[in-house]
C-alpha cells in the first residue's frame, strides 16, 4: 500500500494569517471573476463566473428556479441529472427562456383557492395581475391570469373558487419565450395591456412582464438589448446515457455540462469525455470528477475534462467514507490537486480550472477553498436552505426547514452516480435524507457570504481571485486554538446566537 504522508486536513483545522492590506484594498474594489473552463496560456476562457459559486447537480437544489436565481447572482447551477434527459432539457430550456425584467412569482393561484386566500396573497405581492397555473408552483402550466379587478375587496362571495373569477386562457393574450422584451413591450402598448404573461411551447409559464415594471417610455434602446441577455446555465450528465442525454442538453442550450460522479477516477469517465470530444470537438465544455488527488487530476486533465472536481466523503449528506473507507479530507484534497493544477499549467501551458466540491459548512471556508486554490465552488447544503430551492419549507419543532437529501439516498435512487459499470446496481445507500435551517432569499444570502468573502480577501491584501491565491497565508490549528475561535469563557445572552454564523 502507498501512505500518503501526514494526516488529512479539512477546512476547520485551517485560518488565514492577515497580510498586508493598502488603502485601495477595500470590499468594492474586488473582483470575484473566475474562469469555469480550461484555457491556453495568454488566451481567454470560453465562459467565467462573476462569481465563484456553482449549486450542487442535486434533485433538491438545482431546479430551474434556483439556477435563475444565482446566475442573477453571476454564479452558475447544474441542473439535476437524476431524471429523464427529456424532463432535465426541459428544465435547462426554461433557464434559458427566462428574460431579465419578467416578474416570475412564487405565489401563482390554482384554481381551487378561494377568493380570500387571493386576497392574502395579494397583500405580500403587490402585483395588479396573478397568474393561475394547474400547480401554482412558479413553472406550472398557465391556465388563465386573475387581475384586481376580480379580487377587489367589496366582492363578497369570499369562498369562491379561482376557477369562477379568473380570466381563461383562451382570452388572456399571451407571447412566446422566444420574444425578446421590446416584443413583448410591443404587445402590451398594442393590446392596452397591463400586463403580459410569457409562456413556454408547452403552455408552461416563464413569467409575467408588466408595464409599470418595464416601460418603454423609460427605457434606452440599449437597456432593452441588456434585458434580453439569457442566464447561463449548467447540466449534470452520468458516465451511462451520454450518447442520448447529451445531444437534448446540447440542444435546450446548456452552456457546460458536468459528469456527475462519486469517483471520478475511472474508464467511465475517460470513455465520456471521449464521446464528447468524438461528437462535438471543444464546443461542448464539459467538467469531470470527483477525485482528491494529484493523481486523479492529472487522468482526467489529460483526458480532455474542461474543469476538475474535488472531493470525496466531504458532503453534508454524504456517508461514503463511513460505509466505504473512501475520501479524503477536503483541504488536504484540493491542496494537493491545485498543485498539480498549476504543475500541469507549467508543462503544458493549458489551465484547467479546480472546483470544490462539498464540505462548505462557514462562509468562511468558501474564502479558505478559494485561498487554496479553488477556481470555484459547487455547494449543496448552502443553496438548499434558500426560497429558491426545489424542496418544501417546513416547519419542524417550531423552527422553519427546508428539505434536503443526498443523491446516494434511497430518496434520490441516482444508482448512476456511485454504480460502477456492469449489470448490477448498488445495493446500499451512500446518502441521507435531512433537513436544513431555511435561511430566505437566495440574493440575500449569497450577497452575505460575498461581502465576507471580500472583507476577507481585503485582510490578505487581495483584490482578485488569482491574486488571494498568490498572497494567501495559512496555519493549521490545534483543537484547542479552535474553542478559542468561538465565542469562550462568557455566558450568551442568547445561547443560540452560534447557530446563525452562517
Ligand atoms: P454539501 O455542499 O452539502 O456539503 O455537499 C454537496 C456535495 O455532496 C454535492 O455536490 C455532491 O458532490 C455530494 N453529494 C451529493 N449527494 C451525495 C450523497 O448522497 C453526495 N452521498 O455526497
Amino acid at each position: 500500500a502507498t501512505f500518503f504522508p501526514g494526516e488529512s486536513h479539512t477546512f476547520s483545522e485551517y485560518l488565514l494569517v492577515p497580510g498586508y492590506s493598502s488603502s485601495e484594498c477595500v470590499p468594492g474594489n474586488v473582483s470575484l471573476a473566475t474562469p469555469l473552463v480550461k484555457f491556453r496560456r495568454g488566451e481567454e476562457p470560453a465562459l467565467t463566473l462573476n462569481t465563484p459559486m456553482v449549486s450542487a447537480i442535486m434533485q433538491s437544489v438545482s431546479g430551474p428556479r434556483l439556477a435563475i436565481a444565482l446566475a442573477q447572482e453571476g454564479g452558475m447551477s447544474f441542473i439535476y441529472g437524476s431524471q429523464t434527459a427529456e424532463d432535465e432539457a426541459r428544465m435547462v430550456r426554461e433557464v434559458k427562456a427566462y428574460k431579465a425584467g419578467v416578474v416570475t412569482s412564487d405565489s401563482n393561484l390554482t384554481p381551487d383557492m378561494t377568493l380570500a386566500e387571493v386576497m392574502c396573497l395579494k397583500e405580500r405581492t403587490h402585483h395588479s395581475a396573478m397568474p393561475v397555473t394547474d400547480d401554482g408552483g412558479p413553472h406550472g402550466r398557465l391556465l388563465g391570469i386573475v387581475t384586481s379587478r376580480d379580487y377587489r375587496p367589496s366582492r363578497d362571495a369570499a369562498d369562491k373558487p379561482v376557477r369562477d373569477f379568473m380570466t381563461p386562457i383562451d382570452r388572456v393574450v399571451t407571447a412566446p419565450a422566444s420574444y425578446t422584451l421590446s416584443e413583448c413591450n410591443d404587445i402590451i402598448w398594442e393590446n392596452k395591456l397591463n400586463q403580459l404573461p410569457i409562456v413556454n411551447d408547452d403552455g408552461t409559464l416563464v413569467g409575467m412582464v408588466f408595464r409599470k415594471d418595464y416601460d418603454s417610455h423609460k427605457s434606452n434602446p440599449n437597456e432593452l438589448l441588456d434585458s434580453s441577455k439569457r442566464y447561463i446555465v449548467g447540466a449534470g450528465i452520468n458516465t451511462r446515457d451520454y450518447a442520448e442525454r447529451v445531444p437534448l442538453l446540447v440542444e435546450a442550450g446548456a452552456d457546460a455540462l458536468c459528469i456527475d460522479s462519486s469517483e471520478g477516477f475511472s474508464e467511465w469517465q475517460s470513455r465520456t469525455l471521449s464521446w464528447i470530444r468524438d461528437n462535438y470537438g471543444d464546443a461542448v465544455k464539459v467538467g469531470a470528477g470527483n477525485v482528491v488527488d494529484a493523481e486523479g487530476f492529472r487522468f482526467l486533465a489529460d483526458a480532455g475534462a474542461d474543469f476538475v472536481k474535488v472531493g470525496i466523503g466531504g458532503g453534508s449528506i454524504c456517508i461514503t467514507r463511513e460505509q466505504k473507507g473512501i475520501g479524503r479530507g477536503q483541504a488536504s484534497a484540493l491542496i494537493d490537486v491545485c498543485e498539480a493544477r498549476d504543475r500541469y499549467f507549467e508543462e503544458t501551458g493549458v489551465y484547467v480550472p479546480v472546483c470544490s466540491d462539498g464540505g462548505i459548512v462557514y462562509d468562511y471556508h468558501m474564502t479558505l477553498a478559494l485561498a487554496m486554490g479553488a477556481d470555484f465552488l459547487m455547494l449543496g447544503r448552502y443553496f438548499a436552505r434558500f426560497d429558491e430551492s426545489p424542496t418544501e419549507r417546513v416547519t419542524v419543532n417550531g423552527s422553519y426547514m427546508k428539505e434536503y437529501w443526498g443523491e446516494g439516498s434511497a430518496r434520490a435512487r441516482n444508482w448512476a452516480r456511485y454504480d460502477l459499470g456492469g449489470d448490477k446496481k448498488l445495493s446500499f445507500v451512500e446518502g441521507v435524507d435531512s433537513y436544513v435551517p431555511y435561511a430566505g432569499p437566495l440574493r440575500d444570502g449569497v450577497q452575505n457570504s460575498l461581502l465576507k468573502i471580500r472583507s476577507t480577501m481585503c485582510n490578505c491584501g487581495a483584490l482578485t481571485l488569482p491574486e488571494l491565491k498568490e498572497k494567501a497565508r495559512l496555519t493549521l490549528v490545534s483543537a484547542t486554538s479552535l474553542v478559542e475561535g468561538g465565542a469562550h469563557d462568557v455566558v450568551l445572552k442568547e445561547p443560540n446566537q452560534q447557530v446563525t454564523l452562517n
